[in-house]
C-alpha cells in the first residue's frame, strides 16, 4: 500500500463535503474560485499532479497529456461523459481514466422527460405568457400543444440513461422504440415493450419524439446530421440531454425555423457555453444550461465516486469505474 498521500488537483469547485473529504484523504489542491483553468494553468498542474480531477469543462487532449509529468497516473473525472479526454493518448502514457457512471442516471432521465413534456405542451412559453401581464384568460383555442399519451418515443442509445428515460416515458403513455449498437437483453426489451430498430434512419421517420441518450464518441459525432434530421416527421420533437456534438445544431435550428421539425428541447450544445444564436429566438425550443445531472444529491454521489476511484487506485487496485475505450 502506498504510504504517501497522492497530490490530487481539482480543476473546479466541488461540493464542500467532497472537497473536505479529499483534503482528509489526499494532498488535495482545490480551485476555490471555480474559474475554469487556462491552458497554461492546466499544463502547470499536470506537471505536479499524481491525480487530476477534471470536469466536462476541461479539455484533456493529447498535448496536455504529453505535457504531464511521469507522476500523473490517474485522471478521475467528475462526470460520466469522457469525450473531453483523449483516452487513446492517456492509455499510451499508461494513465488510467475513471468516470462516475450510474449516479446521475435518474436525474438526467428526469430532465429528458421534463423537456419531452415542456416542448409539446409549451410549458416555457406558458410560463412567459402567465408572467407577461398580457394574459387575457383561458380560451378554447389558446396555447394548444400536442398530446404526449399514445405517441411513439425513439431513444438513441439504450444504455443506463436511455433505459431510465424509457421507464419514465411508459408512465406517460409513450410507446418505446430504440436504436442501439445492439438490442438490449430480451427481458429488458419485453419489460419495456420496446421495439428495436437496427436502422436509425428508419426509426427517425416513424417516431413522434426522438431522445438522444448515447455518449459522444467518434461513432456518434454528428450522428443526427442534416440528412437524418430531415427524416423526422414535421410533427416530431427532438430532445437532447447527452452531448451537443451528436446533433448538427445549425441544421437543427434551420429545420425548426422552417417547421420541418415541430420543436426541440436541448440541455447540451456542441460549443458550450455558446449556443447557436438562431436557436435562441425560436418559440418552439426549450433551452436549458446543461443541468441534466445538476442535483445536490447527484453531485455528492459523483464526489463519493471520484474519492473511491482515487483511493482504490492509490491502494493498488483497479478502480471499478475505469473507462475502457472498447466499452464506448
Ligand atoms: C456532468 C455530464 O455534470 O456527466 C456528464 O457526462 O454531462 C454532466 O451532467 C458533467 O459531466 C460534470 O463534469
Amino acid at each position: 500500500m502506498n504510504q504517501k498521500k497522492p497530490v490530487v488537483f481539482l480543476t473546479r469547485k466541488l461540493p464542500d463535503s467532497t472537497e473536505t473529504r479529499m483534503r482528509e484523504l489526499f494532498d488535495a489542491r482545490l480551485n476555490e474560485s471555480d474559474a475554469p483553468l487556462s491552458g497554461d494553468e492546466m499544463r502547470a498542474i499536470v506537471k505536479e499532479a499524481d491525480v487530476l480531477v477534471p470536469t466536462v469543462t476541461d479539455r484533456i487532449d493529447a498535448d496536455l497529456i504529453a505535457a504531464a509529468g511521469d507522476q500523473l497516473k490517474l485522471i478521475a473525472s467528475f462526470g460520466t461523459g469522457v469525450d473531453h479526454i483523449d483516452l487513446a493518448a492517456a492509455r499510451a502514457r499508461g494513465i488510467t481514466v475513471t468516470n462516475t457512471p450510474g449516479v446521475l442516471t435518474e436525474d438526467t432521465a428526469d430532465v429528458a422527460l421534463a423537456l419531452m413534456l415542456a416542448v409539446p405542451r409549451r410549458i416555457a412559453e406558458g410560463d412567459k405568457r402567465a408572467r407577461s401581464g398580457n394574459w387575457t384568460g383561458w380560451s378554447p383555442t389558446g396555447m394548444l400543444g400536442h398530446r404526449i399519451n399514445g405517441k411513439r418515443l425513439g431513444i438513441i442509445g439504450m444504455g443506463r440513461i436511455g433505459s431510465a428515460v424509457a421507464r419514465r416515458a411508459r408512465g406517460f403513455g409513450l410507446s418505446i422504440h430504440y436504436h442501439n449498437r445492439k438490442p438490449v437483453h430480451p427481458e429488458a426489451e419485453a419489460e419495456l415493450e420496446a421495439t428495436y430498430w437496427e436502422s436509425l434512419d428508419q426509426m427517425l421517420s416513424r417516431v413522434d419524439i426522438v431522445s438522444v441518450n448515447c455518449p459522444h464518441t467518434p461513432a456518434t459525432s454528428g450522428l443526427l446530421n442534416r440528412e437524418r434530421l430531415e427524416l423526422m416527421q414535421p410533427s416530431a420533437y427532438l430532445v437532447n440531454t447527452s452531448r451537443g456534438e451528436v446533433v448538427d445544431e445549425a441544421a437543427l435550428a434551420e429545420l425548426l425555423a422552417s417547421r420541418h421539425i415541430a420543436g426541440a428541447g436541448l440541455d447540451v450544445y456542441a460549443d458550450e457555453p455558446n449556443i447557436t444564436p438562431a436557436l435562441m429566438t425560436l418559440p418552439n425550443v426549450v433551452l436549458l444550461p446543461h443541468i441534466g445531472s445538476a442535483t445536490i444529491e447527484g453531485r455528492l454521489e459523483m464526489g463519493d465516486k471520484v474519492i473511491i476511484n482515487i483511493q482504490t487506485f492509490w491502494d493498488g487496485h483497479a478502480p471499478r469505474d475505469r473507462v475502457i475505450e472498447a466499452m464506448l
